[in-house]
């Protein structure tokens, strides 16, 4: 982890994983996010689940395991425990003390569903613990996540998701192309909290990778890069900066960037090609009525 992180660090222009944004505060400064008035995706996509999930549920094998990829609060399969009824919940996330408060509380809600925490990183490998068990899965990646990755990583990622499905399928949220007007300001918000869900990432790479960064050196910048396709969230130094860690060091200069994340925003067509080349079939798509989301179910 840390040689990953200092080789970003140390890259022109620097970068670090988003991944590294969800330690204990940021996975609660990414909740607050999902509340605000400007950050629309999450309550968008709740209200496609909410309209369509009984349509959803009927196009998955009986008796599935539910995989939830960066469950997070589990609220969101939480909703739809329900309605799927799987034969058991697997929760996976890279926030494990979070994921490990949120499992206990939605065990409490719903005792009687078999359910099972992991906490890993699947960007890289889903192979996953022979406690899942040998049934048919349903992958639940909400929440555009896959936004996170290049459209390379996407279809790499997809192919592997497929792979490990066993005959059952994926279920997954993804943000739309829509103006600068109303894409910018979800990830800039007036209140400061998408600023400070950024910015927290500085305290835990000095945890992680014992760097020295200082918050007041440092302001959050995002932008829709529109050729590319992706809104993209750097770290932008204020003045001059000189970086230190144990057995190395880098000088930021002024006005210098950190690249923290891209969320790809991607076509409704253009995303069902990516799900067909990475070897799904049957694909259907549910979107709000401003198209400003969509829910796909890909059977593997
Ligand atoms: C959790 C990756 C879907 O890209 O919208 C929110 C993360 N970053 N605000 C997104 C995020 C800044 C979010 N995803």
């Amino acid at each position: 982890m840390r040689a990953e992180l200092l080789q970003g660090l140390l890259a022109t222009p620097a970068f670090t994983s988003p991944k590294y944004l969800y330690d204990a505060l940021g996975s609660k400064l990414f909740e607050a996010i999902t509340e605000l008035p400007e950050y629309y995706p999450s309550r968008t996509e709740a209200a496609i689940f909410e309209a369509h999930a009984p349509a959803m549920a009927a196009l998955q094998p009986a008796r599935a395991t539910l995989v939830d990829l960066g469950a997070g609060n589990c609220e969101k399969a939480a909703r739809l425990l329900s309605i799927f009824q799987p034969q058991r919940y697997v929760a996976v996330d890279i926030s494990v003390a979070f994921l490990r408060q949120s499992l206990g509380k939605l065990q409490a809600q719903f005792p009687a569903l078999a359910m099972l925490g992991i906490g890993m990183d699947f960007s890289s490998s889903l192979t996953l613990p022979p406690q899942v068990g040998a049934g048919p899965r349903v992958f639940f990646y909400p929440g555009s996540s896959i936004g996170n990755f290049t459209p390379e990583q996407a279809l790499d990622f997809l192919r592997r998701t497929r792979a490990a499905c066993n005959g059952g399928g994926l279920l997954i949220g993804v943000d739309l192309v829509k103006p600068l007007e109303l894409l910018e300001p979800a990830y800039d918000d007036a209140l400061g909290v998408t600023a400070a869900f950024n910015r927290n990432l500085l305290p835990h790479l000095n945890q992680l990778v014992g760097t020295d960064f200082k918050l007041s050196d440092w302001q959050h910048v995002a932008f829709f890069n529109t050729e590319k396709s992706r809104i993209e969230m750097h770290l932008q130094a204020l003045q001059t900066v000189r970086l230190h860690w144990s057995g190395g060091e880098r000088r930021f200069a002024a006005g210098e960037r950190i690249h923290t994340e891209n969320s790809y925003k991607w076509r409704q067509a253009d995303f069902a090609d990516l799900l067909k080349t990475a070897g799904f079939t049957h694909t259907r798509a549910w979107t709000d009525a401003r198209g400003w989301f969509a829910v796909f179910w890909a059977q593997a």
